[in-house]
């Protein structure tokens, strides 16, 4: 995608580091030195000529494993520059192949869009090599290069001229080191050929050759890109879909690069299918950005849920699927539930997180595919052209909600004797279960409507949702029999893992250490007096059921801002307030006026983003945990707390403002 103008030459790449460090941790740099880690050896490689196909040079790649395990990788590109740059006396081709962070990806010029781990993979892959050799085909010549152990044996060389008209074009090859990877590490036929196939769908018009001994050639091409990668999977997993047409979102209309730095290409495929009576969503939302498969999804797969659901939910308004005054509406988990999807996005700086660094983290993508998806998804499903589609597609959907509900009102509705193992309640949204107990954390809302705020706020691989209706049971100075009568106290301790048991003639809750389902609950309400009352309510209930939490530090209350102050005309840069009177100080502390607040209502109306710095992002909220001291000694105390009284009100006051609550009216 080197543009006009911005001539890319050798002069471009700039030097930084040797290739000891690879040598030393190989780990570090390709994961492993399994044979998972050996793959990452022909993944750098590819990533490479993979760039030079997305800037529009490059249309065939070959791979090729031949004897010893030799590897061979084969491009029809521009070839790697061959000048020497200036500085260093040192050749492109070099730098490629000998240098940390010494790619064209680094430093200005080259490409705007790029893959590959970190732009440092054809010096890797050459480190962890016993030999490594390049062709390149490029100024009217083939020119030749090789390495040994990194350390380069034959300089770049000219070597025969081309034939007039020759294609140009890169070859690589290599034979792996055996002195840095397992004695039984070796290249897999499937593993190679699952991702040069998952590339060519996300590179439209790219034509991949595996040759390997013992099976046929293969050929890798896609016309249609990720709608067909879509329906494949759905093939695969026996899925039937609900709708003929693939719905495919591009926001990319021409072969020119998108502009700006934050320009964020995407396209995205999505189909529905018939319930298959599993819930594996894992496996149905492929994400990737720029070309690199992004399995723990990120930035992008947010914005897409965020996106699909507000579209869905107002076409089902327009159409009269949901009922906008019955406060009916499409939950994201409705929406989840039956679709496959692919959603690919491109830009110029990716950021990936987490250890193995398969999580896209640019803010800017998530804001790109939920606008854009948003709209396009809007006109397709108003589309006349897919009008059955997108009445099959709400259909689905609406399916997913009525049987949501119903598991709901079965669950709450369902007569249990007291010692019946519960299943877990319908209302609970948990988090995935390849958790430790103790980094999983239960959010306690308030409100239904809170749910589906919460839920995108939420990060589902370690936090859930429990939404609590109304006004909870006062449990100090209820009969025992009311507190277990009490559905909400009920799914609270189901959710938490918790079991009744009879002590006398009383029930009383119990909560093993192994039982225990989540390592924090944290308690989230309205900014608002009602809301302090919840909490309140909440906190004794939970004090007087599982006083060991408390002891233990596990219970928090979050803390949601009550306006949003705007520092700048868009309101991108703001501050939050938490009561009136920090919103008057910072209003005067930044010069700002009135119209430059905005109050967030509840909850439910609150933009999720807001929600999600504030209360469930780790690295940006503000928990407070609840000491035993907050909540006094013994319930006895307690009940003075929250009970009537002559002194109860003044010192609810003072043990509310302790814990940071506002105080009821
Ligand atoms: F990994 C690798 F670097 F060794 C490698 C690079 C391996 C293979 C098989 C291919 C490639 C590769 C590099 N194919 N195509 C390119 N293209 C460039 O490096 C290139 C060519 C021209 C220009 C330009 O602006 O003129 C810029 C670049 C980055």
């Amino acid at each position: 995608m080197a543009t006009a103008g911005n001539e890319y030459t050798a002069d471009n790449f700039r030097v930084l580091e040797g290739l000891e460090p690879v040598r030393v941790r190989p780990g570090m740099y390709i994961g492993s030195t399994t044979s998972r880690g050996l793959h990452h050896l022909i993944w750098e490689i590819v990533d490479n000529s993979v760039d030079e196909a997305l800037g529009g040079h490059c249309h065939n790649i070959v791979v090729e494993l031949h004897e010893d395990q030799v590897v061979s990788v084969s491009d029809d590109g521009r070839g790697i520059p061959v000048g020497t740059h200036k500085q260093t006396g040192l050749s492109a081709v070099d730098i490629v192949f000998t240098r940390l962070h010494g790619g064209g990806k680094f430093g200005g010029g080259g490409y705007k869009v790029s893959g590959g781990l970190h732009g440092v993979g054809a010096a890797v892959t050459n480190a962890l090599s016993t030999w490594l050799e390049a062709d390149i085909r490029c100024d009217g010549y083939c020119w030749s290069v090789r390495y040994e152990r990194g350390e380069p044996v034959r300089p770049l060389a000219r070597g025969a001229a081309l034939n007039k008209g020759a294609p140009t074009g890169t070859t690589v090859r290599w034979r792996f080191d055996p002195a840095i990877f397992e004695p039984d590490a070796r290249y897999s036929y499937t593993t190679v050929e699952a991702r040069l196939r998952e590339k060519a769908f996300l590179v439209k018009g790219l034509r991949f050759v595996l040759r390997w001994p013992g099976h046929a050639e293969k050929v890798f091409f896609s016309q249609n890109g990720i709608a067909d990668y879509v329906k494949e999977i759905d093939a695969n997993g026996e899925r039937t879909p609900v709708h003929p047409n693939i719905v495919l979102l591009s926001s990319e209309t021409s072969e020119e690069p998108p502009q700006g730095d934050a320009a964020v290409s995407v396209e995205v495929a999505l189909q529905w299918t018939a319930w298959s009576g599993k819930t594996d969503e894992n496996e149905r939302v492929h994400s990737f950005a720029n070309v690199i498969s992004t399995v723990d999804g990120g930035t992008h797969v947010e914005g897409l849920k965020a996106a699909l659901t507000s579209a869905l939910n107002r076409y089902a308004f327009e159409v009269g699927r949901l009922k906008q005054d019955k406060k009916e509406s499409f939950h994201p988990k409705d929406i989840w539930e039956g679709l496959t999807a692919a959603v690919s996005v491109k830009l110029s700086d990716p950021q990936f997180e987490g250890q193995t660094k398969n999580k896209l983290n640019n803010s800017e993508a998530r804001s790109a595919v939920q606008s854009f998806v948003y709209a396009a998804l809007g006109e397709w499903l108003r589309d006349k052209r897919y009008k059955k589609d997108a009445d099959a597609i709400v259909g689905r959907c609406a399916e997913a909600r009525e049987s949501r509900l119903a598991r709901g009102r079965a669950d709450t509705k369902r007569k249990r004797g007291v010692f019946d193992e519960s299943p877990l309640p319908g209302k609970l949204d948990d988090c995935l279960d390849n958790l430790p107990v103790e980094d999983r954390e239960l959010f306690i809302v308030e409100g239904d409507s809170a749910l589906g705020t919460a839920g995108n706020a939420r990060d589902k691989t370690f936090q859930a949702v429990l939404p609590i209706r109304g006004k909870i049971l006062n449990v100090l100075g209820a009969s025992n029999d009311r507190v277990w009568k009490n559905t909400e106290i009920e799914s609270i301790l189901v959710a938490m893992g918790g079991k009744k048991e009879a002590v006398g003639k009383r029930v009383v809750a119990s909560l093993d250490a192994k039982d225990r389902r989540y390592g924090k609950i944290v308690i989230l309400t309205d900014a608002d007096t009602d809301g302090a009352h919840i909490a309140n309510l909440l906190l004794t209930m939970l004090y007087e059921l599982f006083p060991s939490l408390v002891a233990e530090g596990r219970i928090f209350l979050a803390r949601p801002p009550l306006f949003k102050i705007n520092l700048d005309a868009k309101g991108e840069r703001f501050v939050y307030a938490y009561d009136d009177v920090e919103r008057a100080q910072l209003v005067k502390r930044h010069n700002r006026k009135g119209d430059d607040v905005s109050r967030f209502k509840g909850l439910g109306e609150m933009p999720w983003e807001h929600l999600r710095s504030t209360c469930f992002d780790v690295s940006s909220r503000k928990l407070q945990q609840v000491a035993i001291e907050d909540l006094t000694e013994s319930a006895e105390t307690l009940n003075l707390i929250m009970g009537n009284g002559p002194t109860a009100a003044s010192r609810r006051k003072s043990w509310l403002e302790e814990v940071g609550l506002e105080v009821p009216a």
